[in-house]
């Protein structure tokens, strides 16, 4: 660059660094048997920041894909022994979406056809040996600035601005297939509503805001209590949130929730007015009998409605 304007080049660096930055969180895998070939492109990965992964064939690449998880970016050769890059690029596309995983095709063949048969296959891109290295490097910073906006897209679509939880959108696509996994596997699944006892009097007492912080506080203390496990979390709107708990039985939930309802009694929330605690009332579900996922969380709403009516702070199935 030659930037006569001190801040226009204090712009470009401090931009150039922040991608520096952001490219650490992805993974770039290059396939090429040749060393020299394949040592260039790591080289210059590495100088944008990626983290680098190395296979001399196909087969060595998807067995790094399937161990790594998350490998955002694959930069493959054509001619390699075992497999070509075609073939490599029909598999790796098989498995993984063009919105997750970005494939670029390299050849030094003369054959020009060879990009149109790369992109046919499944490949995002594909630049000719020898390559400008500056050219390479803006494809691969418009591919990942793709992925990055698909991410940002995804976390607005299905995540609860509030809390940080799924939102209800997430919870009522990804539930059902939870529980078609269980049923066709003969496994036992749960659901359960979650509802705040007396937030209409806490809202009114401490104002809307001081709510939104315990319905914060509540999301944050259900997803501590949650981790490590497999349950399904999300907010279905106001104070209610929704579990699905796969491998669990009406009894094993039951107990499960009542661990929620316990851990969620024992927490305080800061207000200006002080500290406060909150209780939750639960109701219980078991999946079966080929319902439809809005019935079984009807059916926990039901027993919701049984646990409000029994003296909230409780867990009714
Ligand atoms: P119950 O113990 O029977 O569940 O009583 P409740 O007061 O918790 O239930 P009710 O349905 O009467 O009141 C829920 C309140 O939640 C009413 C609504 O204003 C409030 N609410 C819904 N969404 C939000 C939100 O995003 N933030 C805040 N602060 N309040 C909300
Ligand atoms: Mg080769
Ligand atoms: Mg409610
Ligand atoms: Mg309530």
């Amino acid at each position: 660059y030659i930037v006569k304007d001190n801040d226009r080049a204090m712009d470009v660096v401090i931009t150039s660094v922040k991608r520096l930055l952001a490219n650490r969180a992805f993974k770039v895998l290059v396939v090429d048997d040749m060393v020299s070939a394949r040592l260039g492109l790591v080289d210059m990965l590495v100088l944008q920041g990626f983290q680098v992964l190395q296979a001399r064939t196909g087969r060595q690449a998807l067995e790094i894909l399937a161990e790594e998880k998350e490998v955002s970016l694959v930069l493959t050769d054509y001619h390699m022994p075992d497999m070509n890059g075609y073939e490599l690029t029909r598999t790796i596309r098989s498995l993984y979406a063009n919105a997750d995983l970005r494939i670029i095709g390299i050849s030094s063949s003369a054959d020009r056809l060879l990009s149109a048969s790369f992109l046919k296959a499944g490949a995002s891109d594909f630049v000719y040996r020898p390559y400008v290295t500056e050219e390479l490097q803006c494809r691969i910073d418009l591919h990942v600035q793709a992925l990055l906006q698909i991410r940002q897209l995804r976390s607005a679509a299905f995540k609860d601005y509030l809390t940080g939880l799924n939102n209800r959108r997430y919870f009522f696509s990804q539930g059902p297939v939870l529980v078609e996994q269980c049923l066709l596997h003969n496994r036992a699944c749960s659901v359960a509503i979650v509802d705040v006892d007396h937030f209409k009097r806490l809202n009114d007492t401490h104002g809307h805001e001081a709510g939104d912080r315990v319905l914060k506080h509540v999301a944050d203390r259900m997803t501590a209590y949650a981790s490590n496990t497999s349950v399904l979390l999300g907010r279905l709107g106001g104070e209610e949130f929704g579990i699905l708990m796969p491998d669990m039985d009406s009894g094993q939930a039951q107990v499960f929730c009542d661990g929620l309802r316990e851990h969620l009694a024992q927490g305080r929330v800061v207000l200006a007015a002080g500290e406060v605690g909150l209780t939750v009332s639960v109701g219980v579900a078991e999946v079966g009998g080929r319902e439809t996922f809005d019935n079984y969380l009807n059916a926990a709403d039901q027993y919701l409605y049984l646990a409000k009516q029994n003296g909230r702070n409780r867990v009714f199935n």
